[in-house]
């Protein structure tokens, strides 16, 4: 969905102010009913309207899907999970084998590392994704540790790489002929976290096609890229892997010493969005008027939400209504006086973490099409 005549127009002297200069100017509204966004069809991507940002949990019908290929054939029955590499015992492990083990479950919040690429200016290639490539769900299975422990991965294990079942030809850079699997690599002592999850549940339903049945890996705190759907294998590897997912896709530029690098996208970065409004939409002159919504911060708890009301210019705190657990979001909340004056405004939100991280206020072009949580005004109308 792309700005129409009218919202480019009205967003247009926007960019002349310094704070949002060389960005996009307006947030796209979607439509706030039931039901997913399609982005693509084939490979199916969709994603999740604002309406379904709302609950602390995220159904399982409106949580985004974010897939490179089509949902592999996986005979349920005769699969096994193969646990091989830098091993001391390399493991065949059935559905049934799988059930056998302690199972728990957690809650985690997934978002795509693409999740708000249409506010970049100019314009990246990729889906174009609004503010809802990314969900919060209760996800039941094993950790990934007491498999890596069941597998002694031997002394001088580098990258735990997980592979999915889904395979086909990719375009870009690296990318030569051929058919390439979806696989990404988490290093060991990631791996071995408490948040790094084999998932054959979400919300207490079975795990659908579509989101990876009947196995998953589920890596809390990263980008969603990690998060391996229809995962078959998991290959311990004594040096570390540099796959095309992690070099040619999800990688983005860091400077060391003025030298530009690829690195792999890794941990989610702060951000809040607002769930309560959407673009152009309106609030009453002269009344106090909840705004709300949801702040994240990956591996880090959200410290702080901070609300603009004129597009930048002056901030107030907004009030966390629960306590942030790691890996997860919270809820926040801001009461606006809304003034008697009639016209437009300006919403921003801004979360910080509790080691002092917050959202930048440009884009970082080294970033590439990655990691983007810089600042975004939402355009609405007081009347
Ligand atoms: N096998 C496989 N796993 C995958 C993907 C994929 O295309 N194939 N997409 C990844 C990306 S980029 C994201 S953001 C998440 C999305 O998970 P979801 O579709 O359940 O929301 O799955 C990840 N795992
Ligand atoms: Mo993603």
């Amino acid at each position: 969905m792309s700005l129409t005549r009218r919202e480019w127009l009205r967003a247009a002297p926007l960019a002349t102010l310094p704070l949002f200069a060389g960005r996009t100017a307006a947030r796209i509204q979607e439509p706030g009913g039931a039901g997913l966004i399609v982005r693509q069809q084939m490979p199916t991507n969709l994603e999740t309207p604002l309406s379904g940002l709302v609950p602390w949990k995220t159904p399982n019908e409106l949580f985004y899907v974010r897939s490179h290929f089509a949902v592999p054939k996986i005979d349920t029955q005769n699969f096994k999970l193969t646990v091989a590499g830098h091993v001391g015992n390399p493991l065949e492990l059935s559905m049934k084998d799988l059930g056998a083990l302690p199972a728990v479950t957690k809650p985690l919040l997934l978002e795509c590392a693409g999740n708000g690429r249409v506010y970049l200016t100019p314009a990246a290639s990729g889906l174009q994704w609004g503010s809802g490539a990314v969900g919060n769900a209760e996800w039941g299975g094993v950790p990934l540790g007491a498999i890596l422990e069941r597998a002694k991965v031997k002394p001088g294990a580098v990258d735990v790489v997980l592979v999915g079942g889904d395979s086909g030809a990719v375009s870009g850079a690296a990318s030569s002929t051929g058919s390439f699997h979806f696989d990404r690599s988490v290093p060991l002592a990631k791996a071995q976290r408490d948040e790094c999850r084999i998932a054959t549940s979400m919300n207490g339903e079975a795990l659908t096609p579509s989101h990876g049945a009947p196995l998953r890996a589920v890596i809390g705190g990263w980008y969603g890229m990690a998060s391996v759907k229809w995962l078959s294998k998991i290959i311990i590897t004594d040096r570390p892997y540099t796959g095309l997912w992690q070099t040619d896709h999800y990688a983005y530029q860091v400077r060391r010493n003025d030298l530009p690098e690829l690195v792999p996208v890794t941990i989610i970065q702060a951000k809040a969005i607002i769930t309560s409004l959407g673009l152009n939409d309106t609030v009453m002159a002269g009344k106090p008027t909840t705004i709300s919504g949801k702040a994240w911060a990956g591996e880090h708890q959200v410290a702080k939400v901070e609300v603009s009301t004129d597009g930048g210019t002056t901030w107030g705190a907004a009030k966390l209504a629960n306590d942030d657990k790691p890996f997860t979001w919270c809820d926040w909340s801001f009461t606006w006086n809304v003034p008697a004056a009639k016209g437009p405004a300006k919403l921003v939100v801004k979360c910080t973490d509790d080691k002092g991280n917050t959202q930048p206020a440009t884009r970082d072009v080294d970033r590439r099409s990655y990691l983007i949580n810089h600042l975004v005004p939402l355009d609405v109308l007081v009347r």
